[in-house]
């Protein structure tokens, strides 16, 4: 009879010393497996450390190894890698690892089986009996957390580890997955969650089969957990939303606008220290309340630059340093204040310090001034930082 074929593919970005070993380990899996060839797929983006060399190098001397270039991003690593595996090199499993050895390699046998049993997607767990998780308290932590959260927000339930790479599944599966909704293109490792999510709406029969996760012995990271939350958040809306049969794309516009929506969250944060000393100011020194507004504003732009340099615009390449970025924003903000003491001012003059019942509530108008200033200001502040302070750099 002859040898069924799993091809693994290995997804590598900057994993030149750990590459070689990894296709090695899981070729040698084949004697745990009798009636399977095993074949490997590296699928590098690019990577300046010089991986994909290595893999092409190990793909001319070993033909059960092979060697695909792809575009930066693990998603588009894995969804073109199985792409194509699955146009070129005839499997009946396709079968992913990472490349940097975390996971035991006898997974991959356990894999296979779930799959022979019936099933046509298995998926590694560190969370499900005979499997562990052997990381450092805080990165436990951390992979116990996203795992509830995507579980809970994205699901399915049922399933104790929903971000886990180590996956089997049958092409016929595969090609069933809607691609148009897997958000595969973006930079981030919302994919596996995401994939999983799909491949239940293509009608996947899941199994999850234990593995055992250690430390990396080479590289670092490549997943960034602020922003891997902010999707994980982002893209359960979205699948939420699909769910209802409302069909906006969600994720992609948020991850499109994602500047400007840090930008809004340091504002709206600049908001709450900029509203904070104006009441001060205005009950406590009895400072009137256009004054009141330019010095609370003072404040709020120091703690909005702050944020918008460290985090907002943190990866953006600009030509100048923090000092003079720092200036610019202040005088970019100067007239954001300008705008926002005019238009207190004029509101002021117009309705003068009465006061609107609101429910049982008597509300200062003050208040009402202040918080119109609110869209105008932002629209100026972002637009012109976006473009002026934190301009790219031309390559
Ligand atoms: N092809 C490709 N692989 C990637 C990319 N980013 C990460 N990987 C691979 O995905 C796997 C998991 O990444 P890793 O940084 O170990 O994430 P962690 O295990 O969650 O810390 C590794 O094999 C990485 O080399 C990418 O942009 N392209
Ligand atoms: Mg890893």
């Amino acid at each position: 009879m002859p040898k069924k074929k799993v091809v693994v593919l290995l997804p590598t970005y900057n994993e030149k010393n750990n590459v070689e070993k990894a296709a090695n380990a899981v070729l040698a899996q084949e004697k745990n497996l009798p009636g399977w060839e095993i074949e490997v797929l590296i699928s590098d983006s690019k990577s300046p450390d010089g991986t994909g060399e290595v893999a092409a190098q190990l793909a001319k001397k070993n033909p059960k190894i092979h060697y695909l270039s792809t575009g930066r991003g693990l998603g588009v690593g894995l969804i073109e890698g199985h792409t194509y595996a699955v146009k070129n090199l005839h499997p009946d499993i396709l079968a992913q690892m990472d490349a940097d050895g975390q996971v035991g390699w006898d997974v991959l046998p356990r894999l296979v089986k779930a799959i022979e049993e019936g099933y046509n997607l298995a998926l590694g767990s560190r969370f499900v009996s005979g499997g562990a998780n052997k990381l450092s308290p805080m990165r436990r932590l951390f992979s116990a957390g996203s795992s509830w959260v995507s579980r809970i927000l994205i699901g399915p339930f049922d399933v104790k580890e929903v971000t886990n790479s180590a996956r089997a599944f049958t092409p016929e599966l595969f090609k069933k997955i809607n691609l148009e909704r897997l958000p595969w293109k973006e930079q981030t490792f919302i994919v596996q969650p995401a994939f999983l999510h799909e491949a239940v709406i293509a009608g996947a029969k899941y199994k999850e089969v234990p593995l055992v996760f250690g430390d990396r012995a080479e590289g670092y990271s490549k997943n960034k957990v602020l922003n891997y939350t902010y999707d994980v958040i982002t893209y359960a809306v979205d699948a939420r939303l699909h769910a209802w049969g409302i069909n906006i794309p969600f994720f992609k516009v948020t991850r499109k606008a994602k500047t400007l929506i840090k930008f809004s969250l340091v504002g709206l944060l600049g908001t709450f220290v900029d509203f904070f000393f104006y009441k001060l100011f205005i009950g406590s020194f009895n400072i009137p309340p256009a004054t009141s507004k330019g010095m609370s504003a003072e404040l709020a732009i120091m703690n909005n630059f702050f944020f918008n340099n460290f985090w907002t615009f943190r990866s953006r390449k600009t030509n100048t340093n923090t000092w003079q970025r720092l200036g610019m924003f202040n005088l970019f903000s100067l007239g954001g204040l300008v705008m926002g003491v005019l238009i207190v001012k004029f509101l002021h003059t117009l309705y003068g310090d009465g006061f609107a019942t609101v429910g049982n509530f008597k509300v200062a108008y003050n208040n009402f001034y202040f918080f119109a200033t609110i869209p105008p200001v932002l629209v100026w502040n972002f637009t012109i930082n976006h473009f002026i302070t934190w301009k790219k750099q031309k390559d």
